[in-house]
């Protein structure tokens, strides 16, 4: 039996050698220490041993299984590092200074960005809506419990049509009508609103590194019964991990915006400058990523939901910003300036 289970290690070590993907890495684990494994095999035998046997074989097979459960977890951290590896050197990073290959279309880095968060939620049950970006007052401002002369829109300033309409500001714009769309199948049918909204955004303000006057943001909104503060810090972090696929350094602080309460700022460390402080991040490390909150009763109110039966959560995600970092883009105005030569290097879409 000694030699079995020697055999056994020996073997599991040669295959596990060989394994070149997480699936290879099940079959083995099953293999060798599944219950009807070879391992389990050969501990059924153990009945037959005498007394004296018994207890060493006991700690050797003891052994055995630990040294193969010790080699597969060394050779998942391997295979995920290996991954891992592939995903950052396969990214594109934007270098102005490359030679372009303008004999063929690209896509910009905002489209990506946006694809790839698009998959994201709608793999965790939300449904992509599209708005229009010239919206009115109400739409932008008013139902977002931001009545006229409110300093929040000081914040907020647009492109105004002489209809009286104007240029949206923010995503949040969709958030009354999405309500109202789907307000029926919460309250008849027990359908919880899970929705995000990618949209171009207006502002009337002085560009730099990080800020455009035209930049996109990605709205989301999930409203049911018991939707708390968790529910939010769950889908943040798993869109951030899926879009990142490495640790990245997150802040969660207190913010203001009047359609939510409590409301928060979510900001990443600057992958420009790793922390240290560029013009990107405003010399600060951090880049403002993601607002987000509890949905305000008003704003529920507004789209005609029940504030004391329903709760929820939003977000704005500033998908111009994700793209800067997940490019490393240093200056925003470079994705807007028509530049062939540096969007030309974003090809590797599906
Ligand atoms: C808003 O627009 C809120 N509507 C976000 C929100 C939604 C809060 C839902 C709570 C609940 P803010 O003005 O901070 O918030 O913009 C959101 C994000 O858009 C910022 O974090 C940033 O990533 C991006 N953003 C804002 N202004 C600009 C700009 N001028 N250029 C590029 N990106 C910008």
């Amino acid at each position: 039996m000694k030699e079995k289970l020697n055999a056994i290690r020996e073997r599991a070590k040669q295959e596990l050698a060989a394994a070149i993907s997480p699936e290879d890495l099940d079959a083995l684990r099953v293999k060798f220490l599944g219950k009807k494994g070879e391992l389990t095999a050969i501990l059924k035998q153990m009945g037959g041993l005498s007394k004296e046997e018994r207890p060493q074989m006991g700690q050797l097979a003891n052994e055995v299984r630990a040294d193969i459960e010790s080699m597969l977890s060394e050779k998942v951290g391997e295979l995920k590092e290996k991954a891992l590896r592939h995903e950052i050197e396969s990214t594109p990073v934007f270098d102005l200074s490359m030679p372009a290959d303008l004999d063929r279309g690209s896509y910009h880095p905002i489209t990506l960005v946006q694809r790839e968060c698009e998959r994201i939620f709608k793999s965790m049950g939300f449904t992509v809506e599209d708005y229009s970006e010239v919206v009115s007052d109400y739409e932008c401002f008013e139902s977002l419990n931001i009545p006229k002369h409110h300093p929040a829109r000081d914040m907020q300033d647009t492109y105004y049509l002489e209809n009286g309409q104007l240029l949206k500001s923010q995503t949040s714009a969709a958030q009354n009508a999405i309500y109202k769309k789907y307000r029926d199948s919460l309250v008849n049918d027990g359908v919880p609103i899970k929705a995000i909204f990618p949209g171009r955004c207006f502002r009337n303000e002085a560009t730099d590194a990080c800020h455009e006057n035209t930049f996109f943001q990605m709205e989301g909104v999930m409203v049911d019964k018991n939707i708390s503060i968790s529910n939010l810090i769950y889908f943040m972090k798993t869109m951030l991990s899926e879009v990142f696929r490495r640790d990245i350094k997150v802040r969660l602080r207190p913010g203001f915006f009047p359609f939510v309460e409590p409301g928060f700022e979510l900001d990443i460390n600057c992958l420009i400058c790793g922390g240290e402080g560029c013009p990107s991040c405003k010399h600060s490390g951090w880049l403002e990523l993601c607002p987000c909150g509890m949905i305000h009763p008003e704003v529920l109110k507004a789209g005609g939901i029940d504030p004391e039966e329903y709760t929820g959560f939003a977000f704005g995600l500033g998908l111009t910003r994700l793209a800067m970092m997940k490019y490393g883009i240093k200056d925003i105005r470079d994705m807007n300036a028509a530049n062939l030569k540096g969007l030309s290097q974003f090809t590797d879409d599906e």
